[in-house]
């Protein structure tokens, strides 16, 4: 077993973390100061959203200068230091790698756009215009066409995020070069690994309007792999949104020399309509229980599932499929027991671990982030209403999972002493991480628990995974058995009471986990308490 299959990793959103020189902006230094809460928690990798040189289009997604830390989050010095510090306390930074585009103030893109001529040119992605216009139909994930027009050449450039996130051009070698020496440049600092940023767009024909999953895609993945991370002992996690069984056994199949494994979104997508993700329907728990269970069977024995509720693109957990008013504790601990005991790598977004909730907005302006803004503007001339633009970005707009994270019921939460560059969640009063570390049975807890757990007990990490009680559309209930070793968890993810009749569990067996201190549990006719979750240990 490598390393990564026993690991929890935590996700840090750098701006929004601690803020340690009262501008109002979470920096390298605040992460340093907070390791020991880390240590505490007991993850072993810290996934590092962006810090690299950047205008913030994008937060960082739109990078100018791989090998510099921008200065609003400190110098490479510091970020020498955080992999020292962090790997004092066994802990590995995982960077961020955003190779699938760049900033449009990256000095490549900056050559690229002098003319047809210039040796950066095709590091990037330029078509004529066809009739005048677009070369084709192709969408920005952030509204809008996703081709640019500029006036110089008469071109137009692909970018599948913002205008200022040009596309690279993976198809040239010397790109792909380049690429590669910045990874090692990193790898060489002693870094743990790369979270690889929309990587399955990588291979895009877009004539042919492919984006995701395009034919060079793993062609490319392992060279990548030969040529860089390959030599070191490190873990890779693809972000792939168009990964399914099939695909992620290409991905992270041991033998096929690509990555350690992939983030699927397809449990993300059960609550939209359509494509888009602002078409809201309430989640069906039965197809819930459905897809996650045919990622873990599907990936059992080859390859490695990567386990995550939410990031810093999601709305929260709590918000989004628990309940973040009376029973906020009970749901978020459903969430965290029912994701640490599948097979792969959980991964904990920041605050997630504390319970942190989404925060609602009233007005446009409250609002940060570019996803949701172009949408707004797009949808209003489209005729919606704002009412129903804010209720949607209130349920799954970015900023949700961005607010700072609280630390205490101080100012700002304890994030920092100037004013923050996205309010704080208002609720830090009570839900902050020095509460949580005072009360014995809080959310952090339940996470520190099952953390350690994970790293004694070979039935987590190995054994294997079976849905039961399949279409019961409150219950979500699985074993995991190795050899002798059974373990059954069940959670009840619903604001009422629930009967269910779950297996024979034997007098001598144990209750590992539970929200409610449950001590007995009849089998033949258990009733759960609202969001009530517990595991059995099956002897
Ligand atoms: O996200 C990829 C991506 O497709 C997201 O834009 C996603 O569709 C959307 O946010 C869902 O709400 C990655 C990064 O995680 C994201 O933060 C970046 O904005 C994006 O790539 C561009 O780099
Ligand atoms: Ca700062």
């Amino acid at each position: 077993m490598k390393w990564w299959q026993k690991a929890v990793v935590y996700q840090i959103y750098p701006r929004s973390f601690q803020d340690s020189n009262g501008d109002g902006i979470g920096d390298i230094r605040g992460i340093i100061e907070r390791l020991d809460y880390l240590e505490k928690l007991g993850i072993n990798a810290i996934w590092l959203s962006p810090v690299y040189q950047s205008p913030n289009d994008d937060n960082g997604y739109d990078i100018s200068d791989y090998e510099a830390i921008h200065p609003e989050f400190g110098t490479m010095e510091d970020m020498n230091e955080l992999i020292a510090e962090a790997q004092k306390r066994s802990i590995r930074i995982v960077m961020d790698l955003v190779v699938n585009h760049t900033s449009d103030e990256h000095h490549w893109f900056q050559e690229a756009k002098k003319g047809k001529d210039s040796p950066y040119r095709d590091y990037y992605i330029w078509r004529d215009p066809v009739k005048g216009k677009e070369p084709n139909d192709l969408k920005s994930t952030f509204s809008g066409s996703a081709w640019a027009y500029d006036k110089t050449s008469d071109q137009y450039y692909l970018h599948l995020f913002s205008e200022k996130q040009p596309d690279l051009n993976w198809k040239n070698e010397k790109m792909r070069q380049d690429i590669y020496n910045m990874m090692n440049f990193w790898l060489e600092k002693g870094i743990g690994g790369f979270r690889m940023d929309v990587i399955d767009l990588i291979g895009k024909e877009p004539d042919e309007k492919i984006t995701g999953n395009g034919p060079r895609l793993h062609e490319f993945l392992q060279e990548m792999n030969r040529k860089t991370f390959g030599h070191y002992d490190v873990m890779t996690v693809g972000e792939t949104w168009s990964a399914t069984p099939e695909n992620a056994e290409l991905y992270s199949g041991s033998d096929r020399g690509e990555l350690s494994m992939i983030f699927q979104f397809e449990h993300i997508a059960l609550d939209q309509e359509s494509i888009s993700k602002w078409a809201l329907k309430d989640l069906d728990l039965v197809e819930l229980k459905q897809v996650l269970s045919k990622w873990q069977i599907a990936l059992g024995e080859t390859a490695w599932n990567s386990l995550f509720w939410n990031n810093h693109d999601t709305p929260r957990i709590v918000s989004r499929w628990g309940n973040d008013q009376a029973f906020r504790v009970e749901s978020a601990k459903c969430f965290a027991v029912l994701l640490h005991l599948m097979k792969g790598t959980p991964y904990i977004y920041q605050g997630e671990e504390i319970g942190m909730t989404n925060r609602p907005v009233r007005n446009i302006s409250e609002v940060n982030d570019i996803e949701s803004i172009n949408m707004y503007k797009e949808e209003m001339r489209n005729g919606k209403t704002a009412e129903a633009l804010l209720n949607a970005i209130n349920y799954k707009g970015r900023d949700n999972a961005r607010t700072p994270m609280q630390w205490n019921d101080q100012e700002n939460g304890g994030f920092s002493t100037g004013e923050p560059w996205l309010a704080v969640n208002p609720n830090f009063t009570e839900i902050n991480v020095e509460q949580t570390l005072a009360d014995e049975q809080s959310v952090f807890y339940m996470y520190k628990d099952l953390i350690q757990y994970r790293k004694e007990n070979e039935t987590v990490v190995r054994g294997s995974y079976n849905l039961l009680l399949p279409d019961h559309q409150s219950v979500f209930v699985y074993e995991r058995v190795y050899n002798e070793n059974r373990l059954l968890v069940i959670a009840n993810l619903s604001t009422e009471e629930n009967t269910v009749e779950l297996p024979e569990i034997s007098k001598e067996s144990t209750i590992r986990f539970s929200n409610y201190d449950r001590q007995v549990v009849d089998a033949k006719q258990c009733t759960l308490a609202p969001y009530e979750c517990f595991v059995v240990d099956v002897k």
